[in-house]
């Protein structure tokens, strides 16, 4: 923003209509359309957007990488709901969104990026950074497209936001050449979508929502199974009521984690390759799945053939073409999940289901998520349960790729939705940073922590040097094994132990990050943990990085190994004997 910024926040988006360039026409639509915050990277057919950023009452965030940029946006979106918006120019700035749309796309997160193309007539012809931008991302984004006639700008922007923030969230790119940009035009009077294919179903069918509710209130071993899609409805509330009146329990995706308290008796956390030995197995032993917000993913299932096998399943998803894809479904309801789960507690009945809770009560006895608190290394698991508590539990989380993640689905335990944000369908390392500062600027009075792996955070690293410059406050804590450690644990089991090509050199990051203009702490025993993290929480003005040199050769437990059945977990010794 430049000095000028309050006063055309004052003046607000044109009134009358008057002849702008379509570099405004963005700008002011942007406003409209209530984006306070901007993520985006400068080049020449961006020019004359940044130009008009400059005076806009939009804070603009300039990440070090486009990447960064759009991770950012979207987990932007993810922690205010919104929608996340993200710029780049033509060719390379373009195209190094691509990890981070194929991010969104795969998490249905609503991002909108507005990239710079080269002129309308010198499209084809190998332009200087020209990159058929909307054909490399189809298949990544929800929808694309390349604005062609500046009559047509402020209708595609609007529609773009309402095809990412409606349905199923997604991401949508917008290519507009920069002959666009800096031609002039007079739009006259509001402006009116043009989507006749584009529909979006959000009341279930109410013959479907009978079936699904005379099914639970006939079930003794119900399981409820939720996605991201559950956060994305804003469905948290319609849930805890579901559950709580039907008396079902509970069991969450990675990416649904924070939608039902864990901290409630039904709450079964995470279920699996990964999950919990008592979500997994009680997934496997009910007689009715209760799908919603959720994919049938396949680090979820196992085995398909074997997965729930002999459960009813009831799928409720706001996207048709999600019913039925993996896993069979016996009652499918198409539709919002906010409104379908406020339907069905009108017309469920509380069960008991003694026998049912009391066997998941003795599995979650047998095989609670634990470690061996005896050794005197740092535990990782230690680490994170440290986090947890001295945050309260209340804590935005983001999360690398790997080990570092899956422990903080295990060990921090989620209150509440868009509080952890983490790449779920894509697994992309190097999501944790520009998340964090992505959900810093959504929530600027939360405290943020970014629990990452050492290998992770090497991949985008150099967007501390961001978070420096906007004062973020927010806390990176590394898990060092030193290793790619979900890999190595992959290479101790099923390669032998032959840890090939898995030794990288690591920097000594409390000097990266003080060389970044951050504080930097390093932790190597596990007496100093719980100060260093106080210090860490205690930090205001700028970001902090604490690097915690845990024990290198500890996995996760349990795991489902590839391809088996989610019962045939390898680790329940392990975690039995530390019960
Ligand atoms: C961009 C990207 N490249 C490769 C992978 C494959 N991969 C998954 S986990 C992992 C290791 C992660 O190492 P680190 O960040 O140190 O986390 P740890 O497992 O040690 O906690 C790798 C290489 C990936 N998920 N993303
Ligand atoms: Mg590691």
């Amino acid at each position: 923003m430049s000095p000028k910024t309050a006063k055309a926040a004052e003046k607000g988006a044109a009134a009358t209509p008057t002849e702008r360039t379509g570099a405004q026409i963005i700008v002011d639509t942007l406003v409209e359309l209530g984006a306070d915050t901007v993520f985006g990277y400068l080049g020449g057919v961006v020019l004359p957007l940044f130009d008009k950023l400059y005076d806009a009452p939009i804070r603009v965030i300039v990440p070090r990488h486009e990447q960064g940029g759009c991770h950012m946006a979207d987990a932007y979106a993810r922690a205010s709901g919104k929608v996340g918006v993200v710029i780049a120019t033509s060719g390379p700035g373009a195209c190094n969104l691509v990890t981070g749309l194929a991010n969104a796309m795969m998490d249905s997160i609503p991002v909108v990026a507005i990239t710079g193309q080269v002129r309308t007539e010198l499209i084809g012809n190998d332009a200087f950074q020209e990159a058929d931008i909307t054909g490399i991302i189809r298949p990544i984004t929800k929808y694309n497209c390349i604005v062609k006639d500046i009559k047509d700008l402020a209708r595609t922007i609007h529609e773009a936001f309402y095809i990412a923030s409606t349905g199923r969230q997604g991401p949508v790119l917008i290519d507009v050449p920069v002959d666009i940009s800096v031609s002039k035009y007079t739009l006259e009077g509001p402006v009116t979508m043009n989507l006749p294919g584009y529909h979006v179903k959000t009341n279930g069918h109410s013959g479907q929502i009978d079936a699904a509710a005379k099914a639970i209130n006939e079930s003794e071993r119900p399981v409820l199974y939720v996605g991201g899609g559950i956060i994305s409805a804003n469905a948290s509330e319609e849930l805890r009521a579901l559950a709580q009146k039907a008396n079902l329990p509970v069991t969450m995706t990675l990416l649904a984690l924070g939608s039902y308290d864990q901290s409630r008796a039904e709450s079964l956390d995470m279920l699996g390759m990964h999950g919990t030995a008592y979500a997994n197995f009680a997934v496997q032993e009910c007689d009715l799945l209760i799908a919603i917000g959720a994919r049938f993913d396949d680090r979820v299932t196992g085995k398909v053939k074997t997965f729930a096998a002999n459960a009813k399943i009831i799928h409720i998803d706001i996207d048709p073409s999600s019913i039925a894809k993996n896993v069979r479904a016996d009652i499918p309801v198409v539709g919002d999940a906010k409104y379908i789960l406020g339907e069905l507690a009108k017309k469920v009945e509380h069960r008991p289901r003694k026998e049912w809770f009391k066997k998941i009560a003795e599995w979650k006895k047998k095989f609670p998520l634990t470690f061996d608190k005896t050794t005197s290394n740092i535990k990782p698991q230690y680490v994170i349960e440290e986090i947890c508590n001295l945050t309260k539990g209340d804590a935005i989380v983001t999360t690398g790729v790997g080990q570092n993640q899956m422990w903080t689905a295990q060990f921090y335990r989620f209150k509440r939705p868009r509080q952890f944000i983490t790449s779920g369908g894509l697994g992309t390392m190097g999501f944790g940073l520009p998340a964090a500062i992505g959900a810093q600027i959504a929530k600027p009075d939360e405290t943020v922590v970014d629990i990452d792996g050492d290998h992770s955070f090497n991949m985008t690293m150099t967007e501390l040097a961001t978070a420096v410059q906007h004062k973020l406050p927010i806390k990176v804590c590394i898990i060092n094994n030193g290793y790619m450690g979900m890999v190595r644990q992959w290479q101790q089991l099923f390669y032998g132990h032959r840890y090939s090509y898995n030794s990288l050199a690591n920097p000594d990051y409390a000097t990266v990050a003080r060389a970044l203009g951050a504080e930097g702490i390093t932790v190597d025993k596990k007496a100093d943990v719980p100060a260093a993290i106080k210090k860490m929480l205690s930090i205001k003005g700028g970001p902090c990085v604490v690097d915690f040199r845990v024990e290198k050769e500890e996995n996760v437990w349990p795991m489902v190994p590839s391809g088996k059945s989610l019962n045939e977990m390898d680790g329940l010794d392990y975690l039995e004997s530390m019960a």
